[in-house]
């Protein structure tokens, strides 16, 4: 499908003109038939097991597509004040009323491919450089908000604990179960952050205190709140919304 060039690596703009073209021929006609499909992605669209791989399939080529042209540079667009949303929407799988607090001895815990595998305070994350944000919080189900968020730069954080930034993955596991996980050029991008303050204040348990993910380069329900611990791996894990069918990527 890719045209062949004479260079050795696929660059993001070999893959831009590629995609464009695949959507236009592929979809946007209609022409790529239902054998097409399975030839494409290997399985047999006769059965319901094979049209969900199908999915799957087509889901994960979407996933490399989108690391493909994420461009770290470039940053998400950021408000003045005046633009931020009040009231502000919460929102979790479950209601605002189901919110639980976390236990007082709390720390974060961190894991996998680091070399200090010590877990942090609140203030030991609060005397690290902090960076604040207001930007917006744009959320799958077709909602979006302006928020003010303040925290640690992950890439700050990572170079703390001696992370391993050639690993594929970061994962995030919340007090609630709830987890997501992120890719690592994502993961240093500048404007991803650990959250401590909402709205100059610290974060109170329904926007995710202790500490939560602030992502906006990705939609929000990447945006993990009341995190527990953070791994960095080279295995795939998902996440609570991505093993439900939700785009992994989830770029914006
Ligand atoms: N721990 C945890 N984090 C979570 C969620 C959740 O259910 N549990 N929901 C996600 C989704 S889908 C969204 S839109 C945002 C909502 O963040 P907010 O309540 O600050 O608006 O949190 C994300 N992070
Ligand atoms: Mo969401």
């Amino acid at each position: 499908m890719f045209k062949k060039r004479n260079k050795p690596v696929i660059t993001p703009d070999d893959i831009r003109a590629d995609l464009a073209r695949f959507n236009r021929r592929a979809f946007l006609r209609g022409s790529l038939s239902l054998g097409g499909l399975a030839m494409l992605t290997g399985c047999n669209l006769s059965t319901d097991s094979g049209v969900d791989a199908a999915l799957k399939a087509i889901l994960r080529f979407d996933d490399k597509m989108q690391a493909a042209l994420f461009d770290p540079t470039r940053l998400a667009q950021t408000y003045p004040a005046s633009a931020i949303t009040d009231p502000f929407r919460f929102n979790a799988y479950y209601p605002d009323w189901q919110v639980r607090g976390v236990p007082d001895d709390w720390r974060l815990e961190v894991a996998g491919r680091i070399s200090d595998k010590n877990a942090w305070t609140l203030d030991a994350l609060q005397a690290l450089p902090q960076e604040s944000q207001i930007t917006r919080h744009i959320c799958i189900e077709g909602w979006s908000q302006v928020g003010q968020w303040r925290g640690v730069p992950l890439h700050v954080f990572f170079r703390r604990i001696g992370a391993d930034t050639r690993a594929k993955y970061v994962k995030f596991t919340c007090f609630d179960d709830y987890t997501t996980s992120i890719d690592m050029a994502s993961a240093l991008h500048p404007q991803t952050i650990l959250a401590l303050d909402f709205l100059e204040k610290p974060l109170s348990p329904e926007w995710g205190a202790p500490v939560r993910l602030r992502i906006p380069t990705k939609l929000g329900f990447k945006s993990a709140k009341n995190v527990r611990a953070i791994e960095v791996t080279n295995s795939f894990s998902g996440g609570y919304w991505e093993n439900q069918g939700y785009d992994w990527f989830a770029g914006v």
